[in-house]
């Protein structure tokens, strides 16, 4: 069975050490096969509907770079070697269909077809990974991404914790109804996720149509001066509401300061650190089950690595809380 849905995936993937990151991530000494993974990494290297800065193609690659060769994989701040904790399988990139790779004109009809041809891959990954009872970690890539792994968990009725300087809700984005400013309006017009199950945050750029939206369907919003300003409410908050609940975590990376994300397409001011990031992922309620990580809108420019730093110190950190730890008999 596992051995079947492995035959499934690979052919949509190029191996991670013919990636462009050309590692696998964390470059793990100890190798672990699928079928005893616990947690399964995939980048998906797609830009397809960006509008202001693009780039976030690159983002497995930053990634990979960073977690391999610039990051140790033991974190001082848990005593914890993450080989210890998660045992990570990496399938390596989606691999991009020529019709999208050499997109010149995108208008928005093509977007859409584009986007539904590599939503429809997205869905079936995350419904093999998750079937096979391992947490799936997609890196990113657009934010729009998240519409189709949410659509393929929403039978697990997941809480989803949205990290972003944006709420990603408006309805449509310059002709474009599904682009990386509209999944979550569409993952909760179309039903498959509650507007009260979705915590924001980090949020300080919206409109005032997309912020009424929020309101209307109950979304709950920890803005980042509300970070800044009352942690603790925060933690209370995010301490009571996951226990024992099924959670996905959604983080794009320019929930951090400008400082920390120069290369993401859109930075913003105001954002959050990485201390305060990690109090977060820390208080969740340890009985609370991880059923999906996405980190989207990573960029990579000018040798500048420093938002795959980030993004990979952000994955050790949800991985070393949030996966069970293992009895030593497990890892054999
Ligand atoms: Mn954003």
């Amino acid at each position: 069975m596992l051995k079947g849905n492995l035959d499934v995936l690979l052919p949509l993937f190029i191996p991670p050490e013919r990636t462009k990151g050309k590692y696998s991530f964390g470059d793990i000494p100890i190798k672990i096969s699928f079928e005893k993974s616990n947690v399964v990494f995939y980048g998906a290297p797609i830009d397809i509907s960006t509008s202001f800065g693009r780039g976030t193609s690159r983002g497995p690659e930053a990634i990979r770079v960073t977690s391999a060769r610039q990051i140790e994989t033991f974190l001082l701040d848990e005593n914890l070697d993450i080989y210890e904790r998660a045992r990570i399988y990496d399938i390596g990139d989606l691999k991009i269909p020529q019709s999208i790779k050499y997109l010149r004109r995108r208008s928005p009809k093509r977007v859409a077809t584009n986007l539904s041809l590599i939503g429809k891959k997205i869905h079936k990954i995350t419904s093999i990974i998750q079937g096979a009872d391992k947490v799936p970690v997609l890196m990113g890539g657009e934010h729009t991404l998240s519409y189709y792994t949410l659509k393929a968990l929403s039978h697990k009725n997941p809480l989803v914790i949205h990290f972003d300087a944006h709420r990603d809700m408006k309805p449509e984005y310059e002709g474009m109804k599904m682009c990386h400013t509209t999944p979550f309006y569409h993952i909760i017009n179309d039903g498959y996720i509650l507007g009260k199950n979705i915590i924001q945050i980090g949020i300080r750029q919206t409109d005032r149509e997309e912020n009424e939206i929020a309101k209307k369907n109950q979304v709950v919003t920890f803005d980042a001066w509300k970070v800044h300003d009352r942690i603790d409410n925060l933690l209370t908050y995010i301490r009571k509401a996951t226990c024992k609940a099924n959670i996905y975590i959604s983080f794009d990376i320019d929930v951090y300061d400008l400082p920390y994300v120069p290369c993401t397409g859109t930075p913003e001011p105001f954002g959050l650190n990485p201390f305060e990031v990690t109090k977060i992922i820390k208080n969740i309620c340890s009985s609370a089950k991880l059923l999906g990580v996405d980190i989207v809108e990573v960029g990579l420019r000018n040798g500048d690595y420093r938002e795959g730093t980030v993004a990979s110190q952000t994955l050790l950190r949800i991985l070393s809380r949030l996966i069970p730890s293992q009895t030593p008999t497990d890892v054999k």
